[in-house]
């Protein structure tokens, strides 16, 4: 069944199309890094020419393309709910090395902006190319907007699997980062959701590292939900999951709990959609036994990580 507009977002977001916002379309900037490491520069902004630098034409229109999907699918107003513009930084260097191939994308909330890196040409292509990249990065933004989860252990691999699940439907498949992702090999991805390697989360040390990795546990009862419900039900029961039932300190089985929440609102509490959302938990190890947290970092490093708001698309090397 198609899930209507006006039960998207019910709690926190009551003027779900606001007129000053829908009327107009949301700029997109784009900046890249001055010349002699001089101040960032707008290379191309909505209402603009284009720019001479396919880089950054190619970020700019993905950037368009992701407000326009977020409108449509979870009727949003970019990132923070408000029409604020959505501001991408291509030719990004590694935060740390400053090395410009950098094989990375992040949203970095104390800029607001998403830094996108041209990638080394073997690991990643420029990765502003990836329309799925960008909207992933986009919804750690929308995270952090709403309930700000730590970026560590549980909850930062929630971090990671909403932003997924939540962008996979702009371009309908599964895989992430796959327009991107070694240039040079047909065919595969930075992650597929219908994929799961890891059978026993609890083994996850639960490090910052470790978030990719662990999303897989909640990405594929993700992908198992949508596989007998509906890609685009999934995706707005994860959209109401978020909004009005995850909190910030949330683990998996928050998640579960969250996920439970929106599709008993929903479709009801005896639906056999609730039941298939409580099946697809269970079938990744995730049941009502489940500890409902665990302290799998120390808590003074979950405020660091969450005070640097670097949500990364990949393991970076260096954080
Ligand atoms: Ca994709
Ligand atoms: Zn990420």
């Amino acid at each position: 069944m198609e899930i209507g507009q006006a039960q998207l977002g019910t709690r926190r977001h009551a003027p779900a199309h606001d007129v000053s916002t829908t009327a107009r379309e949301i700029p997109v900037e784009v900046w890249v890094p001055g010349a002699d490491n001089g101040l960032d520069v707008v290379a191309q902004k909505s209402g603009g020419p284009a720019s001479a630098d396919r880089d950054v034409q190619v970020a700019f229109e993905n950037g368009r393309r992701v407000l326009e999907y977020v409108r449509t699918e979870y009727g949003r107003s970019s990132f923070d709910g408000k029409g604020s513009p959505l501001k991408l930084r291509v030719h990004a260097p590694d935060p740390m090395t400053n090395d410009p191939r950098s094989n990375n994308a992040f949203w970095f909330n104390d800029e607001q902006r998403i830094w996108l890196g041209d990638g080394d040409g073997e690991m990643f292509a420029p990765l502003g190319g990836g329309a799925d990249v960008i909207a992933h990065e986009f919804f750690h933004g929308v995270i952090d907007s709403e309930i700000r989860l730590a970026y560590s252990g549980q909850s930062g691999a929630l971090h990671e699997s909403f932003s997924d699940v939540l962008a996979s439907g702009i371009d309908g498949n599964w895989q992430i980062g796959e327009d991107v992702y070694t240039p040079g090999v047909a065919g595969d991805a930075l992650r597929d959701l219908s994929k799961l390697t890891w059978t026993d989360w609890r083994t996850f040390p639960g490090g910052e590292d470790e978030v990719h990795a662990m999303s897989e546990v909640p990405s594929h009862a993700a992908y198992l939900i949508g596989s007998k419900l509906g890609a685009k039900e999934l995706r707005h029961l994860w959209y109401v999951a978020l909004t009005d039932h995850l909190r910030s300190e949330s683990g998996f089985a928050g998640a579960r709990d969250a996920t439970i929440s929106a599709a008993r609102a929903i479709y009801g509490a005896r639906s056999t959609q609730t039941q298939a959302v409580m099946d697809a938990w269970a079938a990744v190890g995730i049941d009502a036994t489940t500890p409902t947290e665990r302290p799998l970092v120390p808590p003074t490093a979950a405020v660091a990580a969450a005070s640097t708001s670097v949500a990364a698309l990949v393991p970076p090397l260096v954080r």
